[in-house]
């Protein structure tokens, strides 16, 4: 890998400065190298080199697939074989060919054209963006790293990045997301000039979820990215832009992502087709410099080996026979229905809770983060007196970088009960407040 690479803006990125000494000691696996011999060579050649299993003694044969229009499509045995067999750790190359031309459209990187070495967006598919954001973070975050963040954030980013010792500072946030003037402030504590002095303690790693936040339901505006992303160029910061909720927007057109401003490729963007195709499939993948996607890919390689081939050959057959154009119509119909939801969770919210609660409309996700009045910490309201009275929400704690502290918010999601059911559970949460204060 190099090191020291020069992007279209001028700036220099040096990713080596970037990775764990574990991630920087990942080495290819020679079997894969065979493998990949293999694949380039004439049907002449005899390979006994493959490890594979044969699929002639696996018990399947073939599969069909019913879509909610009434259309099919199927696995015959051949493509059966394929499917139940090892795959390529950057996921199968139908799918990430496919997935490399909707990033360049829904977010034309400036670093597309970026020569590898000097940071190329390079793409690679992932079980679920969980799996791309525990990479990810191990890739990058040794102990003793102060890593950027905006809490509340989504509880398995901390579960990802707890454990690995890291000292998250918070950069507070509001119904827009990030403050770029509170992340201006907490940086200010380091000068610009010394962050690459060896033994700077200078964060390297901002990491955000910019729409539809979980469990904040805050997006960021376009000029909040812009500044975000221009204090991450003066301290020479890589951004984990994670963004399950992009395909949530319910108003177009659909905000500028951080990729799309990335002109020195320093963004790691984790993206999910958890909350439109499948969540149950684990379908989700990794865009960034190929540098660092390389890092993850060998991760892949060490832990998982890929991504099931069986699902991603489900989503490439479906993306394929919908075209993007299909993909994107499709996710028309979910946004209608979440915004529908939303709509509901609204109006029942400004029904039941308007005199014992604060909260902000979302314009993404399934979320809304509501703040009680009058009570000081919500765990025991909600994981006690609230199941009690059959209502379940996350009490707001579990988000929080330091879960001990008192937390007065809690998060009820719009993405599974009927509007019916969401205005009886703040009905009953309006009576549990009521009790409580
Ligand atoms: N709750 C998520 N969020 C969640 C949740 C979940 C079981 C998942 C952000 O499916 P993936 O791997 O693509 O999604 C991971 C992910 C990444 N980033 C911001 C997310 O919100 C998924 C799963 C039960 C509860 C869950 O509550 O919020």
């Amino acid at each position: 890998m190099s090191s020291s690479n020069r992007s279209s803006s001028g700036t220099t990125m040096n990713y080596s400065r970037f990775l764990t000494a574990v991630s920087a000691a990942r080495r290819p696996s020679p079997i894969r190298l065979l493998t990949e011999i293999q694949q380039r060579s004439p049907p002449s050649m005899i390979s006994l080199a493959g490890g594979a299993p044969n699929p002639n003694t696996f018990p399947f044969r073939s599969a069909s697939f019913t879509m909610n229009d009434g259309s099919t499509f199927s696995f015959d045995e051949s493509l059966m074989k394929r499917a139940l067999q090892y795959s390529a750790s950057t996921g199968i190359p139908e799918l990430v060919a496919w997935m490399k031309k909707l990033q360049r459209d829904l977010h034309n990187p400036p670093s597309v054209s970026y020569s590898p070495e000097r940071g190329q967006m390079d793409l690679c598919v992932t079980t679920g963006s969980q799996e791309g954001l525990c990479k990810v973070f191990e890739m990058l975050v040794n102990p003793g790293d102060n890593v950027l963040l905006d809490s509340p954030t989504y509880s398995g980013t901390l579960a990802a990045l707890q454990p690995l010792g890291c000292n998250l500072i918070n950069v507070a946030s509001d119904e827009h997301g990030m403050v770029p003037a509170a992340l201006k402030e907490v940086l200010s504590r380091w000068d610009p000039a010394d962050v690459h002095q060896p033994g700077s303690t200078a964060p390297r790693l901002l990491y955000t979820i910019p729409n539809g936040g979980n469990p904040t339901g805050a997006s960021m505006t376009t000029q909040r990215k812009q500044e975000v992303y221009e204090l991450a160029r003066l301290y020479d910061m890589l951004i984990i832009e994670d963004d399950p909720y992009f395909f949530l927007q319910f108003d177009k057109p659909w905000a500028p992502s951080l990729l799309s401003m990335d002109v020195d490729a320093r963004i790691i963007r984790t993206d999910s087709f958890s909350k439109i195709l499948s969540s149950g499939l684990r379908i989700g993948f990794v865009t960034g410099p190929a540098p660092l996607v390389k890092r993850v890919e060998l991760h892949i390689q060490a832990s998982t080996m890929h991504t099931s081939t069986f699902t991603q050959l489900m989503v490439s057959e479906l993306v394929h026979s919908w075209g993007q154009e299909g993909f994107l119509k499709h996710i028309d119909g979910v946004i209608e229905f979440y915004s529908k939801q939303r709509d509901a969770m609204m109006s029942s919210a400004d029904k039941w809770l308007k005199d014992v609660a604060e909260w902000h409309a979302p314009s993404a996700g399934m979320f809304l983060w509501i703040k009680l009045k009058g009570i000081a910490d919500t765990q025991q309201l909600i994981m006690e007196k609230a199941i009690e009275k059959e209502v379940l929400m996350v009490p707001g704690g579990v988000f929080m970088i330091d879960s001990s502290k008192p937390c007065p918010y809690v998060r009820a999601a719009f993405s599974l009960s009927t509007p019916q059911q969401i205005d009886e559970a703040f009905r009953r949460l309006s009576l549990l407040i009521r009790e409580a204060q």
